[in-house]
This record gives structure tokens, C-alpha cells and sequence, in this order.
């Protein structure tokens, strides 16, 4: 059928219009996927991993374009295929294991060539196809093995303040964005002026941080280095923003994938206690060049409960025996760094103020299976301040969030596994009583629920 003849026809070019193919709607497909919008998007809700990827992964069969629009490798999706082949994703969107996808990396995001392509050769090597399926913006931003560098150094001046970075490289590749001195994708167009740009990055970091080497031998290395480089990406190079525009004209369906999450972005996380990026719906609109009136339906991620990785404010943190059954049961370790995630119950007064933000059309609660071991579970669903007072909305003050404390409701827990079940109606009635209290709270219908990682683990509501 044409819409896999297009797919096949080799490297996508930008500017070939490719055929109009909406994916039709097949019987098992639950009625309420097919009928996401044009523009569909996932976000997280918390401070990350709460199961971006897995979702992602479900929905691109039904998308023609499964697109990032902020973050780098800083991200961690892991999803696995339907032989249930576990792969761990950093930049390449979560819709790559379906072949029919085309993956597009936005202008919004920031690009470590390096990684990338290890990723595509991990990925090719386990018998996924990249070829003429992953598009990169032009306006990217180019991340380089310096701004990792400057990660760690930027880190370890912060001594016991440290943000927690994965350091990936990515505040300091978004600092060059803002300062207006940094590379893009269609700087590789022009190795004549390359090296000149290069050399004032370089020079930066090097005037800044006394611990940075910097040698002319260095910048000729990482020049030659990155024309090779440079012959490499000329087949995935696009200009998105077109690529985006037209493939709306022609009514083909598309899906943003969010990294990292709300809490964790650059203007409404906890600051400075965030990434560099703008997770939140905003960021789809500057992190791919479409206008907001052609977004549709905007899918929030929460997590039954909360995991943090970094420092930062964490109210509902646990630091007992719970705490760590969560982060065992729930496998709770980062897929980029392998660190332990901090645990806790969920926060709605977080969770509200998320849904506020990104006006989610629905959520995605997941890991419901990993609290069945648990005989209460606790909400919490209100903050007070040191002074008695209520505080009726999530504060900007750190120090305020710090001192107040959180009021919780407990829930019974179902003590029974529901990893197997794949209806609503079958779920225990105090799973189900959990699901429906987190709605009449935050006021978004949840029409997901996971139970498992993989794929058909899943309860559509
Ligand atoms: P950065 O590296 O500058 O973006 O870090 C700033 C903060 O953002 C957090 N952050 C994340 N939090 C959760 N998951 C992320 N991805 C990986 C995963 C993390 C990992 O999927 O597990 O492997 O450690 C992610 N990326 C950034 C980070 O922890 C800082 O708090
Ligand atoms: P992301 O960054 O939001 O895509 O999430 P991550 O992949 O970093 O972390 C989520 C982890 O939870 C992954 O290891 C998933 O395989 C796993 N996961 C996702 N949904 C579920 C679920 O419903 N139940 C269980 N037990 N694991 C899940
Ligand atoms: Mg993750």
C-alpha cells in the first residue's frame, strides 16, 4: 500500500510530497486511539520516567510521525518490542520500532552526534531499521562532547548544591543556544566556518573554567572529527518545520513524544532544579514550528506514585522501608545514568498544577501494578504552610515548598496481582477506587492505566 511504498522509496526527502495516508483504524484498535487528533502529543506529568516510551510506543502504530521537540540524550524511554526485546532509547523517538513511523528530532532539541549514532548503530545492529526513517532539524542545535564536559565542571562548582544533571551535556548546549553562539545542524553545511565557530565555543569554555584543556590540537581533531560527521547526517538533515507544515496539510497523523516532564521544565519545574528544555506543551509548538491551534490531544504520563532522579524539592518523598519497595518493585534506576530514582507517594497538588498547565485531553496512569504489594496507599492531596495556612497552589518559593507539609488521604491497597488483567471492570475494587479518586481530584478522565512494561500491558478505560 502506498503509505509503506513511501516508507521504502529510500532517504525521505523534504521537499517530495509523499502521499496522503491516514492509517485506517483497525478493529482491535479501542475506538478511542483512533479518534486522537491530527497532532496528538505525550507528556510527563511529574519529574520524568513515568512511562513516556511505553506509551509512545503503542500509539505510533497509528501515527505516520512520531516526533521530539526539546531535550537530547538526557532522556531515558525504555520500551520493548512485542517479543518483548527490551530497548533503551535517548534521542531516536519511541516510534522507531514500528517501521511504518518516520521519527523526526525537532529544532527544539539538541543533537550529540556521537550519541546519536551509536544509537542508530545499536538499534540497526538489533535488526531496527533507521535508514531514511529518522529526520533531524536543521535548527537543531548541535551538542558536543565539551558541553558534557562542561556539565560535569559547572557540577562540581555547585559542590553540595548540585543539580543532579545527567550530564549529558545539556544545560550547557541550550546556555550557547540562548547566548547566540552556538552550532546548528546547517552549520555542518559550511566546514569553511566550521572551525571558527568551534574555536570561539571552545575558547568560552576555556577562559570560564581554568580545569578546561583546551588545544589548538584539540579544535583541529574535533573539526576533522565532525566532517565526517557531517557527510554522515546529510541523508537524515531535513528542515522539520516544513516537513512538519506539510505532512499536516496532507492530513497525516502526528504524535509528539515529550522528554523529561512539567516538573522538571525550564519556566514551571522547580528551579533551578530542572533541565534545560521546556517540557511542557509550550514546547511543542517552539520545539517543532507548528501553530498551537493545530494541536488535538494532549496525553498525560503520571506515575501511581512519584520518582524524582536529581536534587530538588520532593514533598512526598519517602525515605522508609516503602520507599525502597517502590524503587525495587518499580525498578526504579535511571535508564541514561543507571541512578537510584528517589520514591514517593503521588502528588496531586503537583499533579493539578501539571494538568493546568498543559490542559491534558486525558491521562496515563502507569505502574498501578507496582503498589499491589501495599496495604494503604497514601494521596496527597493538599499543602500546608509552616504557618497553618493552606496554600492553595503549587509555590514558586522553594523555601516555602520545602517547609510545608503535605496532608495525605489513604487509600486501601488490593494486595493481588493485577499485572494479567486487561479490562477495567477487572480490576480490584480498591484499584479501581485509587484510579477514580486521582480523577475527581485532578478532573482529567484517565483512559490509560499500565500494569506491566510491556507492550500489551495496558488497560484502555
Ligand atoms: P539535565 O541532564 O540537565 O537535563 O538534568 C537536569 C535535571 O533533569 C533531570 N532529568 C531527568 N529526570 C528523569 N529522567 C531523565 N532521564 C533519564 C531516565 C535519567 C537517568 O530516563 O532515567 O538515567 O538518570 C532525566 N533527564 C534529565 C535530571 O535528573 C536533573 O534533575
Ligand atoms: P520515560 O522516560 O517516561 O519513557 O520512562 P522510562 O522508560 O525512563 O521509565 C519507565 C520504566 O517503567 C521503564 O522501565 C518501563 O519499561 C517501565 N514501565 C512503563 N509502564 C509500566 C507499567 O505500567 N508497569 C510497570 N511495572 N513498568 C512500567
Ligand atoms: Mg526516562
Amino acid at each position: 500500500h502506498n503509505h509503506y511504498q513511501w516508507r521504502k522509496t529510500g532517504p525521505i526527502s523534504c521537499s517530495a510530497s509523499p502521499p496522503v495516508t491516514v492509517e485506517q483504524q483497525t478493529s482491535d484498535t479501542p475506538s478511542r486511539i483512533g479518534a486522537l487528533g491530527q497532532v496528538s502529543g505525550v507528556l510527563g506529568c511529574q519529574w520524568g520516567d513515568e512511562g513516556k516510551g511505553k506509551l509512545v510506543d503503542i500509539l505510533a502504530k497509528h501515527f505516520d510521525v512520531v516526533a521530539r521537540c526539546q531535550g537530547g540524550a538526557n532522556a531515558g524511554h525504555t520500551i520493548y518490542n512485542s517479543e518483548g526485546k527490551k530497548f533503551a532509547l535517548h534521542l531516536v523517538p519511541s516510534g522507531i520500532l514500528n517501521e511504518e513511523t518516520t521519527c523526526v528530532v525537532g529544532n527544539g532539541a539538541v543533537v550529540h552526534l556521537p550519541g546519536f549514532f551509536k544509537e542508530i548503530d545499536g538499534l540497526e545492529s538489533n535488526g531496527v531499521s533507521c535508514k531514511g526513517r529518522i529526520l533531524v532539524s536543521d535548527r537543531a542545535h548541535l551538542l558536543f562532547d565539551f558541553h558534557q564536559e562542561v556539565d560535569g565542571l559547572r557540577e562540581a562548582e555547585l559542590a553540595k548544591s548540585f543539580i543532579g544533571t545527567t550530564k549529558r551535556g545539556i544545560g550547557p548546549c541550550y546556555s550557547s543556544k540562548v547566548n547566540r553562539n552556538g552550532i546548528r545542524v546547517s552549520d555542518l553545511r559550511h566546514m569553511d566556518t566550521f572551525p571558527q565557530k568551534l574555536d570561539l565555543l571552545l575558547s568560552d569554555a576555556a577562559s570560564r573554567f581554568k580545569d578546561f584543556q583546551y588545544t589548538p590540537e584539540m579544535l583541529r581533531e574535533e573539526v576533522e572529527r565532525y566532517k565526517r560527521f557531517a557527510e554522515r547526517l546529510e541523508p537524515f538533515i531535513c528542515d522539520t518545520v516544513h516537513f512538519m507544515n506539510e505532512s499536516i496539510l496532507q492530513k497525516k497523523k502526528i504524535l509528539v513524544e515529550g522528554g523529561q516532564a512539567t516538573m522538571l521544565d525550564i519556566d514551571f519545574g522547580t528551579y533551578p532544579f530542572v533541565t534545560s528544555s521546556s517540557p511542557s506543551a509550550g514546547g511543542i509548538c517552539t520545539g517543532l514550528g507548528i501553530a498551537p491551534r493545530v494541536l488535538g490531544d494532549i496525553i498525560g504520563v503520571v506515575k501511581a506514585y512519584t520518582t524524582r532522579v536529581g536534587s530538588g524539592p520532593f514533598p512526598t518523598e519517602l525515605f522508609d522501608k516503602t520507599g525502597d519497595l517502590l524503587r525495587f518493585s518499580g525498578q526504579e534506576f535511571g535508564t541514561t545514568t543507571g541512578r537510584p530514582r528517589r520514591c514517593g507517594w503521588l502528588d496531586i497538588v503537583a499533579l493539578k498544577y501539571v494538568c493546568q498547565i498543559n490542559g491534558f485531553s486525558s491521562l496515563n496512569l502507569t505502574k498501578l501494578d507496582v503498589l499491589s504489594d501495599l496495604a494503604e496507599i497514601q494521596l496527597g492531596v493538599s499543602y500546608k504552610h509552616p504557618n497553618g495556612t493552606p496554600i492553595s497552589s503549587f509555590p514558586a518559593d522553594l523555601h516555602v515548598l520545602e517547609q510545608s507539609k503535605v496532608e495525605y488521604e489513604t487509600m486501601p491497597g488490593w494486595q493481588s496481582d493485577i499485572s494479567s488483567i486487561r479490562n477495567y471492570a477487572d480490576l480490584p475494587k480498591a484499584a479501581r477506587q485509587y484510579v477514580e479518586r486521582i480523577e475527581e481530584l485532578v478532573g482529567v478522565p484517565i483512559h490509560y492505566i499500565g500494569i506491566g512494561p510491556g507492550r500489551d500491558a495496558l488497560i484502555y478505560k
